[in-house]
């Protein structure tokens, strides 16, 4: 069977068979880029073909083997001095072994609007939520436009994903029920990422926690740690707990994952830790009550359109 857009391959050469430069590629826009991962997403036409191309460019990793060898031929590495200050020196170097210059490249051609819509970025905006933003604006949205809430009840009174609680307090005000999160494979422990769902149903999100929460929240910092360490060999100083705001589901839900796990939402303005959250709520029971919040809003999330920003 002729593999996906490939009909009659046997005839029609695509340009994966004759592409032995990149030269030839125009880029009409760049799609997105990513600093740390060094990639880009660009969007264009390569030269003598009609339909559009998505090339993804990524500096290679360096190869840690080989890495003696970067050192080796002095007079190969050239280098540049950025700046100086006391003991710390920045510097760029140009290595010319092809070894270390490797640039990883993905075309995916020719490319639909929906690979294009893949790789393309939505622009975001920093909101600086107010209590009042939050009151005359932000809640009233979410009561209308909420995601439903209805996987949240059915952990909560057992209709699904019973087995794989993992520890269960079922106190009306302190309870809650701790089980492996959705994006957890359930094993691997470098990834080991789990939810707390809080039994309360009247708690929204951090900017509803007060002081007489306090009790709840040291409950679940106390007993999900200790059941993480003891059923996974996790200790709890190697385990972060956190809360993101704004969460996409509106009832109390903490994140709690392993250290080195560089999970989606912990970015800075999104995660909020539980024991910073206690420490405030200590120092100030109306701390959520009266605090501006920030976090980042992608343009296609209506909330967005709700807060006028465009
Ligand atoms: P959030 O901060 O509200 O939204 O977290 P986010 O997805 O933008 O981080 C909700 C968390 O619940 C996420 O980590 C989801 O992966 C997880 N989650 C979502 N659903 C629908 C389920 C589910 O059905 N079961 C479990 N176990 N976790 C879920």
């Amino acid at each position: 069977m002729a593999a996906e857009g490939q009909e009659g391959s046997a005839e029609v050469r695509t340009l994966h068979d004759d592409l032995t430069h990149i030269g030839g590629f125009s880029v009409t826009r760049v799609l997105n880029e990513d600093v740390r991962s060094k990639s880009i997403f660009l969007e264009g036409t390569f030269e003598g073909q009609e339909k559009p191309a998505v090339v993804i460019l990524q500096k290679k990793p360096f190869p840690r083997d080989e890495i003696a060898s970067y050192f080796r031929h002095r007079s190969d590495v050239l280098v540049e001095k950025t700046f100086v200050n006391d003991i710390y020196g920045q510097y760029v170097s140009y290595p010319d072994d092809i070894c270390f210059t490797g640039v990883q490249t993905t075309i995916i051609h020719p490319a639909t609007e929906k690979h294009i819509a893949k790789y393309e970025v939505h622009k975001s905006f920093f909101v600086e939520e107010t209590p009042e933003i939050y009151r005359d604006i932000v809640l009233p949205h979410l009561q209308e436009r909420g995601f439903s809430l209805q996987w949240v009840s059915n952990i909560l009174d057992h209709t699904a994903e019973a087995e794989r609680i993992v520890f269960e307090d079922s106190d009306p005000e302190k309870g809650f029920i701790l089980l492996p999160d959705l994006k957890w494979d359930g094993t691997t422990l470098q990834t080991l990422y789990l939810l707390v769902i809080v039994r309360d149903t009247g708690i929204r999100s951090l900017r509803d926690l007060r002081g007489k929460h306090i009790p709840l929240l040291e409950n679940i910092l106390s007993k999900a740690s200790e059941t993480i360490s003891e059923k996974y060999g996790l200790p709890r100083n190697c385990q972060i707990a956190y809360f993101h705001y704004r969460p996409t589901f509106e009832h109390l839900h903490v994140h709690i994952k392993a250290i080195g796990f560089d999970a989606p939402g912990t970015q800075v303005g999104r995660a909020h830790l539980l024991t910073d959250v206690i420490t405030n709520l200590k120092a100030s029971s109306d701390y959520y009550a009266g605090a501006t919040l920030g976090y980042t809003l992608s343009e296609v999330d209506s909330l967005a359109s709700a807060l006028g920003l465009h």
